[in-house]
């Protein structure tokens, strides 16, 4: 095995050129069986391990810096830097990251996970490289998806500050696909460069050329004399010829040979130089190339049919999704917005039945909340569904074009919560803090599917800013008995009990349930309240609960700024003189693993809450 041979950073530049054609195939075959077992970013990783490779044969590494925008690509890159063995645990809780993290390996130069940020992330190490004078490298690998996305156009914007003595390589890594397929004028004009014969036809004679030259050297010299020659007979972009980076290409990204000759030559140019790669997601795995939307991030499937060996029960999105296809058939005004997420945020059958209500905006979440809001004054209903760290992006968006105004838009926050394999820069954990100190906001969390249901049709006759946030995963069927009207900022009582109460949000009342169980064991009562409302806060029931020893806030949060210490500090002004003991996600960020063993290690699971509820209270 050619692969056995990759044991460190850089091994790749001592293979025979018979072993770099045999390595593609190893690093396919090694991706598609483990990836089988654990699951992962299959699609993407199998259209970019020739990319990958030739990157590592013009790069030197840890010297040089490769950042890969979102990195959900990166696994080639992981297995060329000597972590193949690691592949086992990827994703589990102390395993391999699913993304590039620099405490993992000297090699990964940033941290990602959300996109479009790698071509800001380039520049400033090519400044900061000028600045100190030094001579290393920089690549940034951005994806057609990520080009969709806001940050990505700061950074080419400034991108010409770079000296002209200095270099930065930007790869655009075009497979027309972002999860789904790519949307917007920016991936209709690549689809024109890609198309072009004439540019396909002038990559193949420059490429061509370039092969029967005898000496690399001279020629590259004579490039860099000759820039503007080459520039207008190269550069048939003017979007990126405007904004004064080079662009090359297209090139094909299954060539290693054809992308090693025009990285040598993009590294050698001054200035910032894009260099266009044609790749195909899924490429050598047919079901991933049938279906590279599924296979995008995928769980544990059937290496021969490439079907799941999973079946998971209707999870929150499901519902979400039941519910927007009736709403939109109810309500004409009602329109759904999403940022590259229509499969995973629950949008496809509303696409469907609706496409001229339906909005893929492409990767940029801050568009999409300024969006809602002129279709909000416009006059529409819009229900922007989205993952909650990615609407992270979006603070500015929604505290100063919705919530300033008071629109009437909807937020359908999925993965609210730990969401498991992704990680750190995916934990849905903030968005209870950083929208209940918006003004004008309502947050709703619901606690099982029909509440769900309920929420959303309360929050389409609802006017103004309205969140709900609901978990990864299946949706909770328990408590259906429990059923009460949605009545703006009212909690709902489950349990009376005595001397302990829980006040738990949305996901967290079925481990209030729990919890409840294991106290009534060892002889305490405690009740159950589900808050159903992180903002406002039903302060008048909370003023009920003074008689109690304690209260438990419980929520899937961070603590800062979150639903418990937010309860307390009403209860405090109240005058409560029990203990608040606040049930929520410390102060650091969550790595990936599972979601029962983040639980665990979190303290939030129903085992630990009860013995820290009975230490609390000294049992
Ligand atoms: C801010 C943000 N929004 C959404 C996502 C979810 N997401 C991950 S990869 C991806 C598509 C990326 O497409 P592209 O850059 O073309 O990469 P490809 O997988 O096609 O190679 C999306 C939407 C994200 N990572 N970050």
């Amino acid at each position: 095995m050619v692969l056995d041979k990759i044991n460190q950073p850089n091994d790749i530049k001592n293979l025979t050129p018979e072993e770099l054609e045999a390595l593609p195939g190893e690093i396919r075959q090694f991706l598609i069986e483990n990836l089988s077992k654990t699951g992962g970013h299959l699609a993407s990783n199998l259209g970019t391990v020739e990319l990958t490779m030739a990157l590592h044969l013009v790069l030197d590494f840890p010297k040089d810096k490769l950042i890969w925008d979102v990195g959900h690509q990166a696994y080639t890159h992981k297995i060329l830097t000597g972590r193949a063995a690691d592949f086992e645990h990827l994703r589990q809780f102390g395993g391999l990251s699913g993304f590039p993290k620099r405490g993992e390996s000297d090699c990964d130069s940033f941290d990602t996970g959300h996109s479009s940020t790698s071509l800001s992330a380039a520049l400033g190490y090519c400044m900061a490289r000028d600045l100190a004078g030094e001579d290393y490298k920089v690549a940034a690998v951005i994806g057609d998806g990520a080009l969709t996305g806001g940050l990505a156009y700061e950074a080419l914007n400034n991108a010409s500050q770079l000296s002209n003595k200095s270099n930065c390589l930007m790869i655009l890594n075009d497979n027309e696909m972002s999860i789904s397929k790519n949307v917007g004028g920016m991936s209709t004009n690549l689809e024109r460069l890609r198309t072009n014969s004439k540019y396909v036809g002038l990559k193949n004679r420059i490429i061509g050329a370039l092969e029967h030259l005898r000496n690399g050297d001279r020629i590259i010299s004579k490039i860099r004399n000759t820039k503007n020659s080459i520039k207008s007979l190269m550069l048939p972009n003017m979007l990126f010829e405007d904004l004064g980076i080079m662009y090359l290409g297209p090139v094909d990204g299954h060539d290693i040979q054809a992308m090693v000759k025009t990285f040598n030559m993009a590294l050698s140019i001054h200035g910032p130089v894009i260099v266009h790669v044609i790749t195909k997601k899924g490429n050598g795995y047919e079901p991933a190339e049938r279906h590279p939307s599924r296979f995008h991030g995928t769980d544990i499937f059937e290496i021969e049919t490439g079907l799941p060996q999973r079946s998971s029960n209707p999870g929150y999105t499901d519902v979400f999704s039941t519910v927007m296809r009736k709403m939109g058939d109810r309500n004409p005004e009602v329109v759904c917005i999403t940022a590259a997420m229509a499969e995973g945020a629950g949008l496809k059958r509303f696409r469907n039945m609706f496409p001229d209500r339906f909005f893929d905006v492409g990767i940029a979440e801050e568009h999409a909340v300024t969006f809602a809001a002129g279709l909000a004054l416009g006059g529409r209903v819009p229900v922007f569904a989205v993952y909650s760290s990615f609407l992270q992006r979006a603070y500015d968006q929604i505290l100063e074009d919705v919530c300033l105004q008071n629109l009437h838009v909807i937020f359908a926050i999925d993965r609210a919560g730990l969401v498991g394999a992704d990680g750190s820069t995916h934990q849905g954990i903030f968005d209870v803090s950083f929208l209940t100190a918006m003004p004008n906001m309502t947050v709703m969390a619901p606690k099982n599917k029909w509440e769900l249901s309920d929420m959303l049709k309360f929050a389409v006759a609802f006017d103004g800013p309205i969140a709900i946030r609901y978990p990864r995963g299946e949706a909770y069927c328990g408590l259906k008995e429990h059923r009460a009207d949605i009545v703006l900022g009212k909690a709902e009582e489950i349990k009376r009990g005595s001397k302990v109460m829980l006040f738990a949000l949305g996901s967290m009342v079925k481990k209030a349930e729990e919890v409840v169980a294991q106290l009534e064991e060892q002889g305490i009562d405690a009740g159950i309240c589900n808050a159903r409302f992180a903002k406002p806060l039903d302060e008048d029931y909370l003023s009920t609960l003074m008689d109690y020893d304690m209260v438990v806030t419980m929520e899937e949060n961070v603590l800062t700024g979150g639903f418990g210490q937010q309860v307390q500090s009403v209860m405090v002004d109240k005058g409560y003189t029990g203990k608040v003991l606040k049930i929520a996600v410390p102060d650091e960020f969550v790595q990936h693993g599972s979601v029962t063993l983040l639980f665990k290690e979190l303290q939030m699971d129903s085992e630990s809450i009860t013995k820290r509820i009975l230490d609390a209270l000294g049992k």
